[in-house]
């Protein structure tokens, strides 16, 4: 049986290989990535069997975020858009961590997601959806979609994890407020940076912050910090974690590999201090793998990590 459902967009990548300006990079390689399909190949990396739902091009990039999915063990439920191109991106590494990224997503195949893309009976088995901001800042149709898939858990006692995720550029002249706030309100489990939290509560902070979000309703709120850690307020209590101490060189994709170590430990019904302390190991690996998600742990990987070297709990 499936056991989270995610649906998003997923783009193609291109990156430079060595950092350096583009003009001089002659070695890219061809990737993929989107928030919500990272987090699908982080948690089927721990052994949680996953679907991730979407449209895609009729194209090369299609192809491989298909085949390369399953190749990660994660069941696609999509659509084939013979219209419309798989989204794509950019990434310039100038430095080995300073990187330019930059999207050709308007009119997508994802951006023309909508509700009739949603197997509701998959939501329904399932025990968790993860759903981002980004997805319904592509369209309104997409907006539509996120929300349908949002309360067709809700009223099937499926979980519902939000990243708000924010992406200023997919909603240029658009407010994502009281979106953003609707899927909260809707959620058992919010993840935010402080940025992100800013956008729909005030306080000074990370600790106000999730207290703040926890008041919406969510009983699990999560202020993802970066280097500085992660902040948790799981019913009434507030959780400090601090991050792993890596050499990163690729952050990108950290927080969602964050989000998954953090899922998996939830799905395990492993302790609040657990669930954050297995998202930070999760995040601070992805880090050292250049990619959106290719740096994402086994499971296997973090057994041996707790165990050799008394890192995680
Ligand atoms: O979290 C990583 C994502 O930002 C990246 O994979 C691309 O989904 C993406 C987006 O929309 O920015």
């Amino acid at each position: 049986m499936t056991r989270v459902v995610a649906i998003g967009e997923t783009m193609g990548l291109v990156v430079n290989d060595r950092p350096g300006p583009l003009s001089s990079s002659r070695a890219h390689t061809a990737s993929f990535g989107g928030a919500e399909s990272n987090v699908a190949i982080a948690l089927s990396r721990l052994g949680v069997s996953t679907a991730w739902i979407s449209r895609l091009g009729n194209d090369p990039f299609g192809e491989l975020i298909l085949r390369e999915l399953a190749a990660e063990g994660v069941a696609t439920v999509t659509v084939t858009d013979t219209q419309r191109p798989t989204g794509f991106m950019h990434k310039h590494r100038r430095t080995t961590l300073a990187a330019t990224v930059t999207f050709w997503r308007a009119g997508s195949a994802a951006s023309a997601l909508s509700p009739s893309d949603v197997p509701d009976e998959l939501i329904v088995d399932a025990d968790l959806l993860h759903l981002t901001g980004i997805l319904p800042g592509l369209s309104d149709t997409a907006c539509e979609a996120a929300l349908h898939a949002a309360h067709v858990a809700r009223a099937s006692g499926t979980a519902i994890s939000f990243d708000i995720n924010h992406r200023s550029k997919v909603w240029t002249g658009r407010n994502p407020r009281a979106i953003y706030l609707e899927l909260i309100r809707l959620a058992d489990v919010v993840f935010a940076g402080e940025d992100e939290a800013a956008l729909v509560v005030e306080g000074s902070t990370p600790a106000e912050l999730a207290n703040a979000l926890h008041n919406l309703g969510p009983n699990e709120c999560i202020i993802k910090l970066g280097a500085a850690g992660a902040i948790s307020r799981v019913g009434s209590d507030t959780l400090a974690q601090p991050a792993f101490p890596v050499d990163a060189i690729d952050t990108v994709g950290a927080g969602d590999a964050f989000v998954a170590g953090y899922l998996s430990a939830r799905l395990d019904e492993a302790s609040p201090a657990d669930r954050l302390a297995r998202g930070a190991l999760a995040g601070a690996l992805a880090c050292l793998t250049t990619g959106d998600w290719e740096g994402a742990p086994t499971r296997a990987e973090l057994a041996s990590l707790t165990a050799s070297e008394g890192t995680c709990r």
